[in-house]
């Protein structure tokens, strides 16, 4: 009898003591220990699907309500179904997939975010990094590093289309998010062609921004017929630097190849990652859903979610990560079933 009124006590007492805490800005340890230091990653980032169709008449839909100028960027964002209005589609990534019509730019500024990106449709657009101009075609893959000047623009005769995967989400939970215009003349008046002699900014390469699709599908065909095929993600290659180096400090990006008929196994890791279809025909399995894989389709695959892929054809996947920036803390981990 004795002892439970005690207890009792004890425990309106500690209730009544945790309340006064927060008043002192002080917090109870014991109530918050397993959330700061979960057994296991807990992402609240779910996966997720934009069917290339919807996404494309989306984008057509802004082109006509609003001008590149207007928009500066014209960008639709492609937000995690757990993090509407928080621009991301992992816990880490940010992903958008921008539109460029026929004559437009977008102008020439620089942040402390790292972005890539990846070419879905059209031809006759570039992206001008460090003062040099790359054209984009489908499938290219164009970095800009932190800090760099980069810019826009669509000569051609199409409207353009391409996915935009910049590490936002991480450089601003470091607060450590600058950025400005460019106010020197526009980069496009001095820019020089890709195959002209002009030189990147100082401490850039080419071959570390600029990923043009023959090579890499030449690289990717190379990985298969050499016969290293992972039993979960295909022929996989990442992109990185000629001499290994990652892509960017944050962010990495691979291109994979499965042949029709693979059926992969259940992996996971610890890095947030963004599928983009390049080409043919399959699936991703999450254990509470599927979805199909077609060309154009953009998947959410949020860190430490059990995923499996398949193929019916020969499968070609775009995908960027956090796992560069994950391995460098020594923090990645990876899972194969
Ligand atoms: O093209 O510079 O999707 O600054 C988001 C922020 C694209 C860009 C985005 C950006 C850009």
């Amino acid at each position: 009898m004795t002892a439970s009124c005690t207890t009792a006590d004890r425990a309106s007492a500690l209730e009544r003591f945790e309340r006064e805490l927060q008043a002192r800005h002080l917090a109870p340890l014991w109530r918050v220990l397993r959330t700061l230091t979960p057994r296991e990653p807990r992402t609240a980032a779910v996966p997720a699907r934009w069917e290339a169709a919807e996404l494309r008449e989306q984008l057509r839909a802004a082109g006509e309500l609003i001008s590149a100028s207007e928009a500066e960027r014209r960008v639709l964002v492609l937000e995690n179904p757990a993090h509407a209005g928080e621009s991301r589609i992992t816990a880490s990534l940010y992903a958008g997939v921008q539109l460029i019509l026929p004559g437009e730019t977008a102008p020439s500024h620089r942040h402390a975010a790292a972005a890539l990106r990846f070419v879905l449709e059209g031809e006759g657009a570039y992206t001008t990094v460090g003062g040099r101009r790359l054209p984009m075609h489908r499938g290219d893959l164009v970095i800009t590093p932190s800090w760099s000047y980069h810019e826009h623009g669509n000569d051609g005769h199409e409207p353009v289309m391409w996915l935009d995967g910049l590490d936002v989400p991480i450089v601003n939970a470091l607060n450590a998010a600058f950025s400005e215009e460019d106010t020197r003349a526009a980069e496009a008046s001095r820019a020089a062609c890709a195959d002209s002699p002009s030189p990147l900014s100082e401490g850039m390469d080419l071959a570390d921004v600029y990923f043009p699709i023959g090579q890499t599908l030449e690289a990717l065909a190379a990985r298969r017929r050499s016969g290293r095929c992972d039993v979960h993600c295909g022929a996989r290659l990442e992109f990185g630097g000629p001499t290994g180096t990652s892509l960017t400090p944050t962010l990495g990006a691979a291109m994979q190849l499965l042949p029709a008929g693979f059926t992969g196994r259940r992996y996971r890791s610890t890095d947030g990652m963004v599928l983009a279809v390049l080409s043919g025909r399959g699936r991703i399995e999450f254990s509470d859903q599927t979805y199909p894989l077609e060309p154009n389709d953009i998947v959410a695959v949020p860190g430490w979610t059990w995923h499996a892929l398949s193929a019916e054809r020969d499968l070609t996947l775009f995908s960027f990560c956090d796992r560069p920036l994950q391995r460098h803390l020594r923090l990645w981990r990876e899972q194969r079933a």
